[in-house]
């Protein structure tokens, strides 16, 4: 048994290659690695499912490298074909319940929520995390509204299952997060479109642990 838990990761990066200005996914995602990413998503909302498929394989091996877990948005089979570590869905994809009994209880289960009724339900439902914003405005999910840090606040004080805050966090705004309760921290625009990649990670990982990141 590892002595690490998926549970302990503090750093959630999650893939979007619209700010990547010309590198290449399993480059930057391999630098979000170096800096301490300890939980990876692929999220590619625009691509075709064969499109998709072929990136999580690319991640799949990436992630087995550094002995992280990969996660994919929303799409059920892709996760199983390649072997993921789960799924993440939102409150307009199929259900935690379904996707449960297809998955089955050792996969990882992420919730996106926005409203402390639906964090709840989440737990009550069986969700291994939550995610919980978008805490600020953001580009990569426009059209939302923050939830601002004060639904940071009542997640950490009802939610026991892990969660982690994410939309809009950035090197500037991150110790409000936290200082808010948070301990895990997502981002993508912030960490994928930075010109140094690992560098940033590093920086985040020590505004989470008030130590220095991994490599
Ligand atoms: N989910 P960035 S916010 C993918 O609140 C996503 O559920 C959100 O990207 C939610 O770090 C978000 O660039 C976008 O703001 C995160």
């Amino acid at each position: 048994m590892s002595l690490h838990s998926w549970k302990d990761f503090r750093l959630y990066v999650i893939t979007g290659e619209n700010y990547h200005t010309g590198r290449s996914l399993v480059d930057v995602m391999e630098q979000t690695l170096l800096g301490g990413a300890d939980m990876v998503q692929l999220r590619a909302k625009d691509l075709s499912k064969r499109e998709v498929l072929a990136q999580a394989y690319t991640l799949r091996k990436l992630t087995d490298r550094y002995n992280v877990p990969l996660i994919i948005n929303d799409y059920l089979d892709v996760a199983l074909a390649v072997q993921a570590d789960g799924v993440h869905l939102g409150q307009d994809d199929l259900p935690l319940k379904e996707a449960r009994r297809i998955l089955g209880p050792a996969a990882i289960i992420g919730i996106s929520t926005h409203h402390i009724d639906q964090a709840l339900d989440a737990e009550r439902d069986g969700a291994d995390y939550i995610g919980v914003g978008p805490v600020y405005p953001t580009g990569t999910k426009a059209g939302r509204k923050a939830v601002t840090t004060d639904y940071v606040r009542e997640v950490a004080k009802q939610v026991k299952i892990p969660w982690v805050a994410i939309g809009g966090i950035t090197l500037g705004n991150v110790g409000e997060v936290i200082a808010a309760g948070a301990s895990r921290v997502c981002a993508v625009s912030a960490i994928v479109g930075s010109e140094h990649v690992a560098e940033t990670c590093r920086s985040f990982r020590t505004a989470l642990t008030g130590q220095q990141g991994a490599g």
